[in-house]
Parts: C-alpha cells; structure tokens; sequence
C-alpha cells in the first residue's frame, strides 16, 4: 500500500488504537528524531486524558510483579499502557517487567500495552522519550498508563515528578528503607507500598515508614495529601484493591494541581533540551577561543561561559 502523507496515516491509525502504529511512532519518539516532532506536536495536543501512574523503588523490591497484579485488575474496565524503563545494566536483581508480565494473564490482551525503553536508548534524555511515548498511548485510547522504574537517578526520578500518582515500593527489610532514602525517592511518593506482606517482617516495615513519614511531616506538611502507606502482596492479593482506590482517590484530590506541575516541568525540561541542542550547533568557534582564554587564565570559568552565551544568544535583557 502507498503511503502518501505517512505521518498523517499514522497518525490517524494511532488515533483508532491500531498497535503496530503506536509501536512504530514509539520508537521514533525514542529516537528524538527531529523529523517526529511535528506529529509528536499533534499527538501532545490530542492527549492529556490518561491517568499516569509512576512506580518506582529499588530492584528487587517487587516493583513488576505487582504491575502486574495492578494491570489484572484495572484491565477490567481501561485499557492500561505500561512502560518499564530498565536499567541500562542488563542485571538489576529482578526480573524485567516485560518478562513477567509476559508470562502472566494479561499478555495477548487487546486492551494491554507493553513497552520497555532501555535508559541508554533514549536521545534527549530518558524523561523526555518517556513522556513522549506516554503521550502516544494516550491517544491511543489507553486510559491508565503506568511507568515502571529502577528508583535511583535522576532519570527516574524525574519521571516519577512527571507522572500523576507516584507510588514507592518497599520491600520489608531496613536495607531497601536505607536505600529508598539514599535515592531520595521516598518524599517524592504520593502513596507507599510495603511489598511482599506475606512475609512476616512486613509489618516492621510498614511501622518503620509511618514513623519516617510523621518525623517529615513536620518538616513540610502536605495539608491536601497525606501518603498513605498499604502494605501488598502480589502473592496473596492483599492491599491491591485498597492500593487502587488510594490511587484513584489521589488522583480527584490532586489531579488537576498535578497536571499543572507536570506541564510547567516539561516545559523546563524540553527547553533546557533545546538550549543544549543550540549550544552545540552554534558554539565551536567560540568555544574553542574561550576555552583557549580559559586554560590561559586570562578568563575564569563564569566570565568565559557568559561570553559564549552572549554569543550565541545575545545579551540577556533585564
Ligand atoms: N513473598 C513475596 N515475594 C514477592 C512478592 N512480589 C514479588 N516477590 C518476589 O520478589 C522478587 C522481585 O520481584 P520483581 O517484581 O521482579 O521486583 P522488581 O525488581 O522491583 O521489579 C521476585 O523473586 C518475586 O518473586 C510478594 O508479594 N511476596
Ligand atoms: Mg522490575
């Protein structure tokens, strides 16, 4: 078949929730081919009806396996899209999400969407593919779209500030607690699981993050939300449905005010990503003579960097 105006046709294919359209415009997102813009510009103006659901936490903290659990149940009345972005090192302690959701009910179903996004793939940065392809599903008529990520870097954790419900999973054991604290990830969580609460040390788990989260309570409380903190388990089905509900009581508290954040963050991101694209196209010369300044000594660092953005953009109006 002729493809006359291929962006357009696909366009209208993703729109009609056609697979093989959203996986083809994914990987060109992916890409940050400059020549996607264009429809990637159509397809941000027709989303912005999807629920996003960022799960985060350290490997092995039983992140994929309760996507998993989460799917099966929203899948009965949305349709859900979820992305795992994996860790660049094939090795992260679990197993990938893609491989257990696989082998779980939910593959095969039509209303079930699975993409996995390497970190090291992504050109102009991981955050900014991952909203793209978010963006995607979205008009693809999927309803949900949960993010799964390794909780530590900036990468994930500026797409858990970019998802609408950010959920952290911990598993019991104090080494996960320590872990999720070093990786900053617990404040920003709008809801916390306790993993694995079959197992007995659970409780302990849950006990130990309610008292973190009433010590930073004080520190800088939240009037609107407070994150509560439900302990699941995978294995026996516990806490899943209270874990929905939470979600989609987040969601009508703080829905809108969220939406309102993501957008301004995007724009900080996509314009940071732009000025970076603009100094390397624009600057060899110039950074060439004031690097030569620089190692001279005849300029320092901010002098010499300010000259060269004056350069390339002007003098900076007051
Ligand atoms: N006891 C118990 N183990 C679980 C549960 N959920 C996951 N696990 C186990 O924890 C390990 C890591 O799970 P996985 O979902 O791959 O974690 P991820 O790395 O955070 O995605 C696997 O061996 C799972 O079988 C649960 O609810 N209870
Ligand atoms: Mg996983």
């Amino acid at each position: 078949m002729k493809e006359r105006t291929p962006s357009l046709d696909l366009l209208a294919r993703l729109r009609s929730g056609d697979r093989a359209a959203l996986s083809r415009l994914m990987s060109r997102a992916e890409s940050g081919a400059v020549e996607a813009r264009p429809t990637l510009a159509e397809v941000y103006r027709l989303a912005g009806r999807a629920h996003v659901i960022g799960v985060t936490g350290v490997p092995g903290s039983g992140k994929s396996t309760l996507v998993g659990k989460l799917v099966e149940a929203l899948r009965r009345d949305a349709r859900v899209g979820i992305i795992a972005v994996d860790p660049s090192s094939p090795y992260s302690g679990g197993a990938i999400l893609g491989d257990r959701i696989r082998m779980s009910a939910v593959s095969g179903d039509d209303n079930v969407f699975i993409r996995s996004m390497a970190t090291r793939g992504a050109t102009g940065g991981m955050a900014r593919a991952a909203l793209d392809v978010v963006d995607l599903m979205d008009v693809a008529k999927y309803d949900i779209v949960i993010i799964e990520t390794v909780g530590v870097g900036q990468d994930e954790v500026e797409i858990a500030r970019a998802s609408h419900t950010t959920v952290v999973v911990s598993a019991p054991g104090l080494g996960d607690e320590i872990q999720a604290i070093k990786a900053g990830i617990l404040e920003i969580a709008d809801i916390h699981v306790v993993s694995k609460a079959d197992r007995s040390d659970a409780n302990r788990t849950i006990a130990d993050l309610k008292g973190m989260l009433a010590l930073a309570a004080h520190a800088g409380p939240r009037p609107d939300w407070l994150p509560p903190v439900i302990g699941t388990s995978s294995y026996t089905g516990q806490g899943i449905d209270e874990l929905i509900s939470q979600i989609r009581r987040h969601r009508s508290v703080v829905g809108r005010e969220r939406a309102a954040a993501i957008a301004a963050f995007r724009l900080q991101k996509t314009a940071e990503a732009l000025l970076m694209e603009r100094l390397a196209r624009n600057s060899a010369a110039a950074r060439e003579m004031y690097a030569v300044e620089l190692a001279e000594r005849r300029r320092d660092p901010y002098d010499a960097a300010s000259k060269l953005l004056t350069a390339i953009f002007g003098e900076e109006r007051p």
